[in-house]
């Protein structure tokens, strides 16, 4: 089994756009930066970037979870890295949630933050992340409804992300699950899935002909709804048909828009 794989990313109205993304036949993830001035799009670039190299290469193990935990705990070192050369990076962070498949029929989760993963199977969509903030924690714990934690004025205080720090990858929630051909999957960044109910998702994603226009079509929504944040988008359909598995993924967003020069560290300003 295989991603037949597309994303997406958008500024929305903000002026830069800190959301990255990779979509390809073994590995798609998104990351949604935070960290004043383009920390929080160094960040996820940073990640997202280590993500697709791993995601090219030829691994047996590839898609396997420790694969996959390997990757992003190299992400998170390189952040971790670049905080402490450039002092103004020092606050950035990333969330991420990333799928892999093993080829053999089971699909890898990894997750930190609040960005989401959904599947959709048989019509119905199943949101398979749940986020790590302080208004989930509240909803868990039966203190307020998930529609009051959609409108929360405390909604993007999160408490797990990457950003640098050896016990992040203990926060990293890393599942397997058993796929069957036809199940369509959608990894978003808040921008979308705080922005567009749930219902309307999963009438766009049920009905839009292949993961190319699935994602433009969700993307199409937040913008319109009007999102307030960074749009990005990836879907994935797990087809049986093979594909070359060593295809590099496509990036999108801040990964995609500088690569080269926002993943060097900045000047130091004012030294
Ligand atoms: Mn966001």
């Amino acid at each position: 089994m295989t991603f037949e794989s597309a994303a997406v990313s958008s500024a929305g109205p903000r002026p830069d756009n800190q959301d990255s993304g990779c979509a390809g036949p073994r590995l798609v993830a998104i990351a949604d930066g935070v960290g004043g001035n383009v920390g929080g799009a160094v960040a996820s670039s940073l990640v997202i970037n280590r993500l697709a190299r791993h995601g090219s290469g030829g691994a047996t193990s590839a898609g396997s979870a420790a694969w996959l935990s390997d990757a992003i705990a190299m992400g998170n070192r390189r952040i971790r890295a670049a905080c402490a050369q450039t002092p103004q990076l020092k606050s950035m962070a990333t969330t991420l949630t990333a799928i892999a498949t093993t080829g053999n029929g089971v699909l890898t989760l990894a997750h930190i933050g609040d960005s989401r993963a959904y599947l959709l199977r048989g019509g119905a969509l199943v949101q398979l992340t749940r986020d790590h903030t302080w208004v989930q924690a509240l909803v868990h714990a039966g203190s307020i409804t998930p529609e009051q934690a959609r409108t929360h004025p405390l909604r993007s205080v999160l408490l797990a992300v990457l950003h640098g720090r050896e016990d992040d990858i203990a926060k990293l929630e890393i599942s397997t699950h058993l796929t069957q051909p036809g199940d369509r999957l959608l990894l978003c960044s808040d921008g979308l899935c705080g922005t567009v109910p749930a219902e309307r998702m999963l009438g766009i994603l049920a009905q839009a002909p292949g993961p190319a226009a699935a994602a433009a079509l969700l993307q199409r929504a937040a913008l319109d709804a009007p999102a307030h944040d960074n749009v990005t988008v990836a879907v994935a359909d797990l087809s049986a048909v093979a594909r070359s598995p060593c295809g590099p993924p496509v990036r999108v967003g801040a990964a995609a828009s500088a690569p080269a020069e926002i993943t060097q560290p900045l000047p130091t300003v004012g030294s």
